[in-house]
């Protein structure tokens, strides 16, 4: 079986290593030149827990990276989807060419395994023409799967192999035969169903988190107001053993809980109600934590924006990933109110992205005199000490911060 990797980001390379480094022969693609490149040379693309390990047993099993298309038992299409913001739609593009592409090299029999995150009815609608246009009968010269993938970046190797899977298959049969390709690493239940049912259930499960976070915001918002504290309130109400409260945040992040509950509210206005007042909750807290951080600066006499740190760019802890970040709204929401000059700092972010960005932790702390922490890395739960003397505001409700101002 050889498996043509099409996309090598956050999602198409490690399945590609993955694949690779259990004896599946497989050729990753991307038409970025440096990329692939990079990957030739031995060098990764962005840091993973246990990637570096996986990269060199793909190497050694021959993994080859390419910027041309080659026929193949299998293609793994895992290009980005991103959606667009104003009509809150799916933009196929990505999908649709990678597919193009495919077509013209995909021999007869092939699979065509879409593994992007894309919204219900995508497949139908816009990767069955493509198909089609080209000649080929659906189900006989080319069979079409969706198998969405489901890892937690962070914790994406151990998730590829101890998450189920859903592999959703026009015929039963080549269902199955995706099923083994992924079996080689993936050691939990795959299940398979039909290509719609794939698509719906991945949306869906970030739907459902998305909607979990947003009740948890909702609460900071009404306890704030009723002068409670949310997370003791939280901690008490979990020990009910069928409640499971998410921790507030200062916004949802990434490339996918933010933005695919809005492919349901696209396509189904009107009936999507709970997602779409979600997902506005979940919009709100940047704003909601400039508030806060206006708030504190009174309370401490402070009035200099410039003596302010936000620490954390990136969506999440220990991610080196930016996409959708809630620091990044929080500075454009700053920008629109005048309040520049704020300080950044991020210990998984070495390219300048924003104004008055550092790059060392002692530095940035010498240049402030209040932290907002906005990401829980590592790096600061281990340097708690680093923040005496400052005023801290936490939202991200870190152990040993107790006595930090909270959202
Ligand atoms: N967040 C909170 N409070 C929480 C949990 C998360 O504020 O209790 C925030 C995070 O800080 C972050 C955002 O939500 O900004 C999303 O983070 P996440 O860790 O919940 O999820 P992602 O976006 O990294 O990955 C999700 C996962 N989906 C689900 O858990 C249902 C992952 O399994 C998917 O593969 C991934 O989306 C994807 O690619 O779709």
């Amino acid at each position: 079986m050889h498996v043509c990797v099409v996309g090598l980001g956050y999602i198409g390379l490690p399945t590609a290593l993955s694949l690779a480094a259990n004896n599946v022969k497989v050729t990753g693609v991307d038409y970025n030149r440096d990329l692939t490149k990079k990957l030739q040379n031995g060098e990764l693309t962005f840091e993973e827990k246990g990637l570096d390990q996986l990269f060199a047993d793909a190497l050694k099993n021959g993994i080859v990276f390419s910027n041309e298309y080659v026929a193949a038992d299998a293609y793994i299409v895992a290009v980005p989807t991103p959606y667009e913001k104003d009509n809150k739609k799916i933009d196929p593009t990505y999908v649709v060419n990678a597919v193009k592409s495919v077509m013209e090299v995909c021999p007869k029999g092939g699979i065509v395994i879409v593994e992007s995150t894309i919204s219900p009815g995508t497949i139908d609608k816009f990767v069955r023409p493509v198909i089609e246009e080209k000649g080929f009968v659906l189900g006989k010269d080319i069979h079409l799967a969706h198998a969405p993938e489901r890892i937690l970046p962070g914790n994406m190797l151990y998730e590829l192999s101890h998450n189920a899977r859903t592999i959703g298959a026009d015929e039963p049969e080549i269902g199955e035969k995706v099923k083994e390709i992924y079996s080689s690493f993936c050691k939990a239940q795959i299940v398979v169903t039909d290509i719609r049912t794939a698509e719906m259930s991945k949306v869906v499960e970030n739907t459902f988190r998305d909607i979990n976070i947003a009740f948890a915001n909702e609460l900071v918002k009404i306890c704030r107001s009723g002068g409670m504290d949310v997370y003791e309130i939280i901690k008490i109400a979990n020990l009910h053993p069928r409640v499971n409260i998410l921790t507030p945040g200062p916004g949802v992040g990434g490339h996918c809980i933010s933005v695919d509950p809005w492919f349901l509210v696209g396509d189904y206005p009107g009936l999507a109600n709970i997602i779409l007042a979600a997902r506005k909750i979940n919009d709100s807290m940047p704003e909601f934590v400039l508030e806060r951080i206006n708030e504190i600066m009174k309370e401490n006499g402070l009035k200099d924006v410039t003596r302010v740190g936000l620490y954390g760019l990136t969506y999440k802890e220990d991610v080196d990933d930016i996409r959708e970040s809630p620091t990044l709204q929080m500075l454009e929401c700053m920008e629109r109110h005048l309040a520049s000059g704020v300080k950044v700092y991020d210990p998984f972010i070495s390219a300048d992205i924003v104004p008055n960005q550092y790059h060392d932790l002692d530095a940035f702390l010498n240049d402030v005199d209040m932290v907002v922490v906005l990401v829980g890395h590592s790096e600061i739960r281990n340097n708690l000490d680093k923040l005496k003397g400052k005023v801290v505001l936490d939202t991200r409700h870190l152990p040993g911060l107790e006595d930090a101002y909270k959202m």
